[in-house]
């Protein structure tokens, strides 16, 4: 595999974990002001999140390729409401997209054949990730103005999850 490749999917593994954290931070914010289906739902974005690390780990492993460590910075927590949440949470997936489409144009430049089937499921998966957010953002947009609507959306959240 060729060095930036390596070095990309490294730093991919990096952003992955960044994810899970950041979910992990907004599920605290959610169940602190007790919005226990969205904390739920942040909940799982983030188990979700750890799988998509240890993917890429994998698939590292099965190269034989060396597998660096770097620093997970904090997440800002610094959020005013749910619809906060939500924008930030969206706009972090649109630019985890942008990183995977990156990694494939590169793969693609070096004829890394497999990477680039590998990479195939990571975008698949970013077209689900940013929909899934995005419905959720504009329900909430919708519903700003009624706390109620709010919390029956988040009661809704707790059951599917
Ligand atoms: Fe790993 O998909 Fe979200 O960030």
């Amino acid at each position: 595999m060729e060095n930036k490749i390596n070095e990309l999917l490294n730093q991919q593994i990096n952003f992955e974990f960044y994810s899970a954290y950041l979910y992990l931070a907004m599920s605290t914010y959610f169940s602190e002001i007790n919005m226990d289906g969205f904390a739920k739902f942040m909940k799982n974005q983030a188990k979700e999140e750890l799988e998509h690390a240890q993917k890429i780990y994998d698939y590292l492993l099965l190269r034989n390729e060396k597998i660096t460590y770097q620093r997970i910075e904090a997440p800002d927590t610094d959020w005013v409401n749910a619809q906060d949440v939500l924008d930030e949470a969206i706009e972090h997936e649109k630019m985890i997209s942008s990183k995977i489409h990156e990694l494939y144009k590169t793969a693609k430049e070096k004829d890394d054949f497999a990477t680039m089937n590998f990479l195939n499921w990571f975008v698949e998966e970013q077209l689900e990730e940013e929909e899934k957010f995005r419905i959720l953002q504009e329900k909430i947009k919708a519903f700003d103005e009624c706390s109620c609507t709010l919390e029956a959306m988040d009661r809704e959240l707790n059951k599917d999850q």
